[in-house]
């Protein structure tokens, strides 16, 4: 591919571009004046409906984390200087449907890609998106880099695997490799079978009359959420530091998804006993019941801090879910096949 006559444009490659953290990067990279390419998977329909305003500002490269060459080959068409490997299975019910893919996915994907790296260039700043899920049912709160891991999901096993892997690349190839260790980060383009979003959107959908209630399950787990904008932020500051180092990103606060619903009912002038309706299908078989995290390492190191706060969060997700709602009623896109998604 061409490079840029700009001699100090740096280049970035995001795996994982079409989901909600690949393109609030690609925005935010973008806006620092990166080159900035995005690694896509082969799909039979168009799935860049979250990156579809970046269109004409950055670069696609196809690629998938199960094959060794495609990532090898997207590493020496696109020369980046920095890659940031967000791609992933990322949903953790499925991890238990489909261990073995979440593992190849989530884990040994992180592997793929860092070989990738130490063999094109391993000059390549590599940050790696790991998870809040891989503390598990740690007794120890807030948790923190040094916390143990106890994870509780195929899919925290395997986030546990590609941290480990990551650190690894570092201490033996001198990689500069950095492991986000990043608690629930949420928005407006959240996947609908998250529980904020399924929520937010939930509501935006009674209350404009489409649905009469909201399916969850349990309801007492605690999370750390935060919104996701300011998570990307923290994934570049990474990549900007003299050295490499594994850094939590998170609120400091937990709140429970009960708490979650609340507002967001509150928000939208509703209430629970009309509207809320427990399935026992959507308990885990094991549960992480509460996740709160320490970022002061990254507040002293990177200067990183969290400004949205909990109530801020689920307001704003679903006030633009009301929007969303209401724009999908008026051009005709709210379907039968949407409805059975966000069950
Ligand atoms: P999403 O589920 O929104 O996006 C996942 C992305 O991974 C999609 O672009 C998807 O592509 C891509 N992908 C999945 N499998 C492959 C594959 N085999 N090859 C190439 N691409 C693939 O996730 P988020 O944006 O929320 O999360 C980004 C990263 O951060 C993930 O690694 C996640 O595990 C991690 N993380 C997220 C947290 C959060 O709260 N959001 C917290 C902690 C960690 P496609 O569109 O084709 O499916
Ligand atoms: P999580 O996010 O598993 O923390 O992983 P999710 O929103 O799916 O669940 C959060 C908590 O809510 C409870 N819950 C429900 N969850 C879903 N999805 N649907 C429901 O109906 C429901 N009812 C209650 C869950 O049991 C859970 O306790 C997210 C993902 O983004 C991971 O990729 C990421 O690594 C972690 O956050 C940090």
């Amino acid at each position: 591919m061409e490079r840029s006559a700009s001699a100090v444009m740096k280049t970035a490659l995001i795996t994982g571009i079409t989901g909600q953290d690949g393109s609030y990067l690609a925005e935010f990279l973008v806006s620092k004046g990166y080159r900035v390419f995005g690694m896509v998977r082969r799909t039979s329909s168009e799935n860049l409906w979250r990156v579809h305003h970046l269109h004409d500002r950055i670069e696609l490269v196809f690629g998938d984390l199960l094959d060794q060459n495609s990532l090898i080959s997207a590493l020496k068409q696109t020369e980046p200087d920095e890659v940031y490997n967000l791609a992933a299975q990322t949903f953790v019910p499925t991890s238990w449907n489909q261990p073995v893919l979440t593992g190849e996915f989530t884990g040994l994907g992180v592997t793929k890609m860092l070989e990738a790296v130490r063999f094109i260039n391993p000059k390549i700043r590599f940050f790696q998106a790991s998870s809040s899920e891989m503390f598990g049912s740690t007794g120890d709160f807030p948790q923190n880099e040094k916390t143990p891991f106890h994870p509780r999901s195929p899919y925290g096993a395997a986030k546990a695997y590609g941290h480990h892997m990551t650190v690894n690349y570092r201490e033996s190839y001198g990689l500069f490799a950095c492991s986000g260790i990043l608690f629930n980060h949420e928005s407006p383009r959240r996947g609908l079978e998250f529980v904020t979003r399924k929520i937010s959107y939930g509501v935006g959908l009674i209350k404009h009359g489409i649905r009469r209630t909201l399916t969850l399950g349990n309801v007492d787990a605690r999370r750390d959420w935060g919104y996701a904008p300011e998570y990307v932020e923290a994934m570049w500051m990474m990549l900007q530091q003299d050295s490499a180092d594994d850094y939590v990103i998170a609120t400091g606060e937990t709140h429970s998804v009960r708490e979650f619903v609340e507002r967001a009912l509150t928000r939208a002038g509703l209430s629970w006993e009309d509207h809320v309706e427990f399935d026992p299908r959507l308990v885990r078989p094991a549960e992480v019941d509460k996740l709160v995290g320490d970022a002061s390492k990254a507040k002293q190191v990177l200067g990183w801090k969290p400004t949205t706060r909990f109530a801020e969060l689920v307001d704003l997700m679903v006030d633009a879910d009301m929007d969303q709602v209401q724009s999908e009623i008026e051009s005709g896109e709210i379907s039968r096949t949407r409805l059975t998604t966000v069950r």
